[in-house]
């Protein structure tokens, strides 16, 4: 629950000067609310079960409760029976696994987020314009994985600066970087402004890469990490772009940050002596997991939490086109 602060509580002394922030936005971007949807609908319209390729999105508990409704994850398509229906994570594959599913006769059902699709759109171009592809990102990431698919033999990946002086190109004149979709905007600055100095004719992807969820979080985190003796990040460990908001936190000023599953993470020691808490989660968050760690402060002593807005989001994803047609033909959309 988030209410202002328009009715004061008398507090004991210490507890008068604690305050809770919440971030917002937090949790949710429009990917991921489409892809986890998407397993939802697809699981009614078909029954139970429905494959998904890899996790839907990065998070242990929407995992487990889509596991709990019949949704069986499963690491490679090797692992589904010929014929049945498969989702593809938010975070996109390669045209190898869409070939691979032809092959085995999968009914398939594309998630990917349309701003990795753009990234992967992005890649398909520059390849085609043979230029040698720098991809910022990080290695065995599934999304990095699915964008280098796309045109193998251009692509390199390069995961910070520190990887610019090994990239070998066959002509300086034709580099272009791109980004996978969930990485910190300053590193990735950072990152740029090195290959460039290397190569200075370096081509820009045609609009960020990094996108306006990733963005705002990061915004966000930021803007009340300043005042924040310590930040909690909801997320789950394999989660990108919730572990790039405990970074962004530290370096935006807290005096410290940890992520949490959930609210039994939180170990008590990190209250000690604090007085104003922060709290966000990642695009792949539940909201129910946030609300449950402003449960724990309160029990802690610490007052509702006064949420920070810095950025506005009203972007929603039509469903894949694969569910929207099946759910038409069942007069159900
Ligand atoms: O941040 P990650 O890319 O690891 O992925 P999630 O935690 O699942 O967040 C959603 C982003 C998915 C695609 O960009
Ligand atoms: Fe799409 Fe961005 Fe969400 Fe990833 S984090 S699913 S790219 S909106």
């Amino acid at each position: 629950m988030t209410t202002d602060l328009g009715t004061p509580r008398v507090l004991p002394s210490d507890e008068a000067e604690r305050a809770v922030l919440l971030a917002a936005p937090r949790g949710y971007c429009a990917g991921v609310d489409r892809a986890v949807v998407t397993v939802e609908k697809a699981l009614d319209l078909y029954g139970a079960p429905v494959y998904v390729r890899k996790q839907i999105v990065h998070n242990k508990h929407v995992v487990a409760g889509l596991e709990a409704r019949g949704a069986i994850f499963v690491e490679e398509l090797e692992e589904v029976p010929p014929g049945a229906t498969v989702v593809f994570s938010a975070h996109g594959v390669s045209p190898e696994v869409h070939r691979q599913a032809e092959e085995r006769d999968l009914k398939t059902i594309d998630a990917t987020c349309p701003l990795v699709t753009k990234v992967h759109h992005e890649a398909k171009r520059f390849a085609g314009d043979d230029y040698d592809i720098l991809l910022i990102g990080h290695a065995g990431h599934e999304e990095v994985e699915g964008t280098a698919g796309e045109a193998p033999e251009h692509i390199q990946l390069v995961e910070g600066p520190a990887d610019v002086a090994r990239i070998v190109v066959r002509d300086p004149a034709k580099v272009a970087w791109l980004s996978q979709t969930t990485l910190s905007v300053d590193e990735t600055l950072e990152t740029v402004a090195a290959i460039r100095e290397r190569f200075p004719l370096l081509l820009d992807p045609p609009s960020d890469d990094i996108c306006y969820a990733t963005q705002n979080r990061q915004l966000a985190v930021k803007e009340i990490s300043r005042d924040s003796d310590l930040v909690i990040v909801v997320g789950s460990g394999n989660s990108s772009n919730s572990v790039r908001l405990v970074e962004v936190a530290l370096e935006a000023g807290a005096g410290s940050a940890y992520r949490v599953d959930d609210a039994s993470e939180i170990e008590e020691a990190w209250l000690d002596g604090v007085r104003t808490v922060s709290v966000t989660s990642g695009a792949s968050v539940p909201e129910s997991l946030v609300q449950e760690v402003l449960a724990f402060l309160g029990e802690r002593g610490y007052p509702d939490a006064r949420a920070v807005h810095s950025a506005e989001e009203s972007l929603i994803f039509a469903l894949p086109k694969e569910l929207r047609r099946d759910l038409k033909a069942a007069g159900r959309s």
